[in-house]
């Protein structure tokens, strides 16, 4: 088992103004209450916890051209970018408290941009219901937290996918997707378009969860920068109903702990965002206590296993 030297960064990023529900501002919070931070001291990994980010605050407003709170989400994420690529700069491991998986696009774009100056490959696991991959165009909702990949890959407008001062801030061969079972209509065209690798639900069922996870981690070199961005809503809801946009007929606790696990044998995790934990929709901050469980795995801690 490897665990990450670096020492952890943790980020809170208090926003919902990506969602169309109110109250993944208090995720950060409630992952903090559930215990988090003591958990990953208690595997031996040195701490810092940075608080919050500051941010505009959530006007609730209807979209505008396809896009709710555009000013703000951009807001939101250039304070992101700047605060993860300063702590990348320092050697250390960023990992994001959401806060709504908007905030993934500073996030991604500073660990890309990272990667770019320090000529290191890069992978984006994307652990979610949804594949996250709208535009303005074709949203059914305008929240653009159902948009952070397209932007990432240069889909979106100038300010969202500029965030790193180059366009586009990944390649869709960069990413990898598990757990995905809600792609609305025009975003499967466009997900085909750009060919981005997709372990859905249906290949999980028939193949197993090993058999996605063997896959989406293949082929990465040593040096390889691995990104993981856990939507919380990736989780069943039956076991995680503190989310805004719950699917049903998703991974199991059992699937979910060997995605985290196998995660932290592959050993080149070296950034995590945590996102989409909606207090407002938990009970008794189960969803959130399941997080720090299944963060712990993904951080190296196993039944038998100490070292
Ligand atoms: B999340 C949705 F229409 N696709 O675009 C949209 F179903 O970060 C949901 O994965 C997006 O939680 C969910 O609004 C965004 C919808
Ligand atoms: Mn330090
Ligand atoms: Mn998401
Ligand atoms: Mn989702």
């Amino acid at each position: 088992m490897t665990r990450p030297t670096a020492p952890l960064a943790v980020i809170g990023v208090p926003t919902d103004v990506g969602a169309g529900h109110r109250g993944a501002s208090m995720g950060p919070e409630a992952l903090r209450v559930a215990g988090l931070i003591e958990a990953l001291r208690a595997l031996d990994l040195t701490v810092h916890d940075r608080g919050n980010l500051g941010g505009p605050h959530n006007p609730w407003q209807p979209p505008v051209a396809g896009y709710r709170h555009l000013d703000e989400v951009v807001e939101w994420n250039q304070a992101v970018f700047r605060a993860v690529l300063a702590e990348l700069e320092q050697g250390h491991f960023p990992v994001m408290l959401g806060g709504d998986h908007c905030l993934a696009m500073g996030s991604v774009g500073a660990v890309a941009a990272h990667c770019r100056r320090n000529g290191r490959p890069l992978r984006v696991l994307w652990l979610d219901a949804h594949s996250d991959f709208n535009t303005s165009e074709i949203t059914p909702t305008g929240n653009v937290h159902g948009m952070p990949l397209a932007c990432l890959c240069g889909i979106g407008p100038e300010p969202l996918t500029h965030l790193t001062g180059t366009s586009p801030a990944i390649d869709p061969k960069e990413i990898k997707q598990v757990g995905i079972r809600s792609v609305d209509a025009g975003e499967k065209r466009l997900v085909r378009q750009h060919g981005l690798d997709i372990y859905d639900m249906r290949f999980i069922d028939e193949h197993g969860m090993r058999r996605a996870m063997e896959q989406a981690l293949a082929d990465m070199t040593p040096d390889t920068h691995l990104h993981v961005s856990f939507d919380i809503d990736f989780l069943d809801p039956t076991i995680a109903p503190g989310v805004g946009t719950t699917v049903p007929g998703g991974p199991t606790y059992r699937e979910a702990q060997l995605v985290m696990e196998m995660i932290a044998d592959c050993g080149r995790m070296a950034s995590l965002d945590i996102v989409e934990l909606n207090p407002a929709y938990d009970e008794h901050n189960r969803s959130g206590l399941l997080a720090v469980d299944l963060v712990e795995s993904l951080f190296g801690k196993s039944t038998l296993m100490r070292d």
